[in-house]
């Protein structure tokens, strides 16, 4: 039988090449296949001679044996490869540290309501909370804002649906968190140190006024309690929250309904190159608005004004948490904007306290 070396080769060559199990596969069935052409040549071993068939047919066997055992180590070198390739690209580091999930972080308005808390709690105050859908009374009338008064017109206060057929007066979005103070000076009676921080609502839009806020009222209430009371506890707050060694607070004369007297609050700062700096400097900033709580106040809120006096305050919370931390619009407080969000925000373990300081 001739041309079985070259056959040989041809196979061998080809196993050798196979560049996968399919193509090896090719390979095989071209070869030893029912129709390949070894299996061919087996097929005409019948018509030889017997001892040329015997010859012939040993050759074959050991040539097929030979191809067979090339596929073999072809196909189970190519397994090993495709097993390193798995290995290589599926390949994964069990030792590197988890994803930290993505986060939140504190918000600057409840970490400013965090430290003033603080603050005011260190000097005695509570904290009181109330609803922010409130009757008209509560929101109004105990504070001796009368019907009339402007801040009871539609384009303050949002007013909520009563039904059809109705006629009670509507409930409003609380304007102010003075409600919350009645409300504390109703159930506790006198005397009382409270701070009501919270959510108010007034329609209102525009670069510095958003239809939702956040103030801080405090009330201060006892047999003698007088205007130098409050300065004091003012000006503490101020330079606790403000992070200086000494602030300096004027008041000017104003008028508010709900206290007599009422003064507005200034503080003495300086805007150098643009940038604030609170207690030293020549200007001055309003930063708050406060009085003697209005006797009719207190008599509404169940409390004898023959027998007992105090100061109240309000703040807006937005505006001093942009002063502290340098938030330039008001606005991008309620965006929701993640970047935003994560530039001004504050880390979760980052809550204040006096000892550490308030922003360490
Ligand atoms: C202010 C200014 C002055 C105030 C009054 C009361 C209450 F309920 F006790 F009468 N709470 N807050 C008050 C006083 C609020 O905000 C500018």
């Amino acid at each position: 039988m001739d041309g079985l070396d070259t056959l040989k080769a041809k196979y061998l060559t080809a196993v050798a090449n196979a560049a996968d199990e399919s193509a090896l596969e090719e390979v095989r069935v071209a070869a030893l296949g029912k129709k390949g052409e070894i299996s061919a040549m087996m097929a005409t071993l019948g018509k030889m001679e017997p001892d040329a068939r015997k010859a012939a047919g040993a050759m074959l066997n050991v040539l097929k044996d030979e191809i067979d055992a090339a596929l073999r180590a072809r196909k189970s070198g190519l397994a090993d490869a495709a097993l390193d390739e798995r290995l290589r690209t599926e390949w994964l580091d069990v030792t590197l540290p988890g994803r930290p999930r993505p986060r939140g972080t504190i918000h600057p308005v409840s970490q400013v309501m965090e430290e003033l808390t603080a603050i005011f709690a260190d000097m005695g105050f509570a904290v009181a909370e109330g609803p922010q859908v409130e009757s008209d009374w509560y929101n109004f009338d105990a504070l001796n804002i009368p019907p009339e008064h402007p801040a009871r017109q539609e384009h303050d206060t949002f007013f909520m649906h009563r039904a059809p057929g109705d006629d009670r007066p509507p409930h409003v979005l609380r304007t102010h968190t003075s409600p919350v103070q009645i409300r504390a000076m109703t159930e506790q009676g006198a005397p009382i140190r409270v701070i009501a921080p919270g959510r108010v609502y007034r329609m209102d839009m525009d670069q510095t006024h958003t239809p939702m806020f956040h103030q801080v009222e405090g009330l201060a209430i006892d047999r003698d309690i007088s205007m130098a009371n409050l300065k004091w506890v003012l000006e503490e707050f101020c330079r606790a929250y403000f992070e200086v060694p000494s602030v300096e607070l004027r008041f000017r004369a104003s008028h508010f309904p709900f206290t007599e007297p009422s003064a507005e609050v200034d503080i003495r700062c300086s805007w150098e190159g643009g940038q604030l700096k609170i207690g030293q400097g020549d200007k001055w900033m309003e930063i708050l608005g406060s009085g003697m709580v209005h006797p009719k106040v207190l008599q509404a809120a169940g409390v004898d004004p023959a027998q007992w006096q105090g100061f109240a305050f309000g703040m807006g919370i937005d505006r001093i948490a942009m002063l502290k931390y340098g938030i330039p619009d008001l606005r991008a407080f309620f965006e929701s904007d993640l970047r935003w969000l994560r530039h001004y925000g504050f880390a979760a373990l980052d809550m204040p306290d006096l000892p550490g300081g308030l922003s360490r």
